[in-house]
């Protein structure tokens, strides 16, 4: 019988990123990322809150660890803003960017939590967009390269798990959102997959960067992953499911673990003219550079069904408003699939469909075909938090959400997947990539509004006591009545 108790060395932590975290956007020497730009441009405009203070966590930090460290955390898992440590994307280091980051790690260093580091997560320095158009150009391989070797070489004595590059798979649905892209080329779809394959270089340098440098290092990527079920029975959506999987996930999975393009889905997208250039050397490196291991971003699954030739491509929709029904679309690739709202499952206020099951579902499946352990880096409930009069944040919908996603979890292991740890998202509130910061995710409250920044001070909430006795009973605690 399987105990009900998560291994000792098991990482119960959790995530967050530069960009969406730090604020400090203009200090002690950082200057912009493109997330600067876009949250300035785009999302100010909605009402929704910059990047230029976040969650103020440059300065709070100290406070931050703390926090962590009373909840029992054995990792935390956040990402280094590439324009704080180079300001202008290559050539000087900034001293006082690159010690906020020593400062950051020997704080949990001392704390006995390990620190997971993200070497990019959306927020390219600007001043490589202004140079050459950022990824857009195979020049940003070699910035990078120069970038995450520093990096590695800075903290390959205290840092273990590396992961590389956040989300890939998020980044060509959402290229307008998580790469800056000019205007007039926002029509050309094929620029997303050639985006995708200079990221994938980036991938394998920086996986044998890891390799070489930290003795004992893991690196991989951080996929944001959603298993496809076909809307039907019916043998066109079965396929279609397929074809979504292959597209949707393979297409990246295989890289991280073959070095090679998944064929089904390369086949299509050479069809359909969407096939990156790849140069001579191109599949040679990427080949050289396979991941340890898999960090997995899990919120929700997706559901297929069939399509014909007749209908117009679209990539993933938004929900902008936080009311249900409000998606603004979902991806169709014509022949191919075309995803749809699952009807068996509940969703979120923003339209994501709640499903533990499909936690365990993806498990069992990437660990069947590729056999690599894995992480969760980020799982989580964004939902409009309310703080009561006497202090208190009573997210019991957060509880019940990350609850049933760690059974689900504990049940993957029993039937052998081999788990590294679990990093839900988000450690702290903070700025979301396009809902500005009234869809919070975190354990730890911040107080501050869209329009006002307040002091940002922490505030523990209810799912900040629940986890905290679910890491000190090493997961029993799942199994009991919430007294919180
Ligand atoms: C993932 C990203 C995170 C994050 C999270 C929630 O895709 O890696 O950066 O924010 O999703 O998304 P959102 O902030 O849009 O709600």
């Amino acid at each position: 019988m399987s105990s009900l108790i998560f291994p000792e060395n098991f990482l119960w932590g959790a995530s967050t990123s530069a960009y969406q975290v730090e604020g400090a956007a203009h200090e002690d020497g950082k200057k912009s990322s493109q997330q600067d730009v876009i949250n300035k441009e785009n999302y100010a405009k909605k009402g929704f809150a910059t990047a230029e203070i976040a969650s103020d966590h440059y300065h709070h930090y100290k406070e931050d660890v703390a926090l962590m460290k009373e909840m029992g955390f054995k990792a935390y898992r956040f990402s280094i803003a590439w324009s704080r440590v180079f300001p202008d994307g290559t050539g000087e280091v900034n001293p006082k960017g690159i010690q906020f980051y020593h400062n950051l790690v020997d704080e949990l260093c001392n704390n006995g939590i390990e620190p997971i580091i993200t070497l990019y997560h959306y927020d390219l320095p600007w001043a490589l967009v202004e140079r050459y158009g950022g990824w857009l150009d195979r020049q940003v391989i070699k910035d990078f390269a120069y970038y995450a070797e520093y990096i590695i070489k800075e903290f390959k004595d205290q840092v273990k798990y590396w992961t590389t590059i956040n989300e890939q798979s998020v980044i060509v649905q959402y290229w307008t959102q998580k790469c800056y892209i000019p205007e007039e080329l926002r029509n050309q779809d094929q620029l997303r997959y050639q985006i995708n394959h200079h990221m994938n270089m980036a991938h394998a340098i920086a996986c044998n960067l890891v390799h070489e440098l930290v003795e004992g290092g893991m690196v991989g990527s951080a996929i944001g992953y959603a298993p496809v079920y076909p809307l039907t029975g019916k043998p066109e959506d079965v396929m279609a499911a397929q074809n979504a999987h292959d597209l949707e996930n393979a297409y990246y999975l295989d890289i991280y673990f073959k070095g090679i393009y998944n064929k089904a889905a390369f086949a299509y997208l050479e069809k359909e003219k969407l096939a990156p250039i790849i140069e001579p050397g191109d599949m040679e490196l990427i080949k050289s550079g396979i991941s340890d291991f898999l960090a997995l971003n899990y919120y929700n699954s997706s559901c297929a069904m069939a399509c014909d030739s007749s209908v117009e491509r679209r990539f993933a929709g938004v929900n902008w408003s936080g009311v249900k029904g409000q998606m603004d679309g979902y991806e169709i690739q014509p022949d191919f699939y075309q995803m749809c709202r699952n009807p068996y499952l509940n969703t979120t206020d923003w339209d994501w469909a709640i499903d533990p099951t499909g936690m365990e579902y993806m498990l069992r499946d990437i660990y069947t075909r590729y056999n690599k352990p894995l992480l969760i880096t980020e799982n989580g409930l964004g939902a409009v938090d309310y703080l009561t009069e006497d202090g208190k944040v009573h997210d019991s919908y957060r509880i019940d959400y990350i609850r049933k996603h760690l059974l689900a979890i504990k049940r993957a292991m029993d039937f052998g997947v081999e788990m590294i740890g679990y990093c839900p998202w988000s450690a702290v509130d903070l700025l979301s990539t396009s809902n500005g910061v009234n869809k919070r995710y975190g354990l730890i409250y911040v107080d501050r509004t869209d329009d006002d920044p307040k002091e940002c001070c922490r505030i523990r909430k209810d799912s900040f006591y629940w986890y905290q006795k679910v890491i000190a009973t090493r997961g029993e605690h799942l199994y009991e009545e919430d007294d919180c």
